[in-house]
């Protein structure tokens, strides 16, 4: 893709998404979120996403030949945001079809992990512009996160789009 494309994307994603802090139960406390998020369901029958989201959609869509549905959309806004190590929760994505993330903005590196052994580490480098794919079987066997980095990072937004099933409405996922 285009970088002036992926720059226009983050900068309109930034300013037009209403961005939200989330809180959510871990264990006896409440904690926040460490990133801002977004979710936006796809398809004729839903209220239409910012055009930005549409265009990203649409993009991804047609590279990948996937009919997603759903996106979930992260924005880190400096090195003390991240992801902890999860795997999708497999009651919100269709088995069988994979997972699609968009990067925007600062390069933020993803660490993925196999859980059980032999143990296999793998870091990418998410650039601006890059799409990475996750089959729906990786969720089984591997986690992916962000980490916190002590690099002086700018802010950088992810689309993370899936097939969800129609059940899933609403349901959110409680990784942090
Ligand atoms: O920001 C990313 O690239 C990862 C996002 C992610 O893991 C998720 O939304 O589940």
């Amino acid at each position: 893709m285009a970088g002036a494309v992926a720059e226009a994307w983050f900068a309109e994603l930034r300013e037009t998404v209403p961005w939200k802090a989330e809180r959510r139960r871990m264990y006896d406390r409440d904690v926040d979120v460490p990133r801002l998020t977004a979710h936006y369901r796809l398809g004729p029958d839903e209220a239409p996403p910012p055009p930005a989201v549409r265009a990203a959609a649409e993009h991804v869509i047609a590279k990948i030949g996937v009919a997603f549905n759903g996106v979930g959309l992260n924005l880190y806004r400096d090195g003390r945001d991240s992801v902890a190590p999860h795997n999708d929760h497999l009651y919100e994505i269709v088995e069988g079809y994979p997972i699609a993330l968009l990067s925007l903005g600062d390069t933020r590196r993803m660490t993925i992990r196999s859980k059980e052994p032999p143990r296999r580490v793998l870091h990418l480098d998410l650039e601006a512009g890059s799409l990475l794919m996750m089959s729906w079987a990786t969720q089984l066997h591997y986690t992916h996160g962000v980490p916190k980095t002590k690099d002086a990072v700018g802010e950088r937004i992810s689309l993370a789009f899936r097939v969800k099933p129609a059940s899933s409405r609403g349901a959110k996922g409680f990784y942090r």
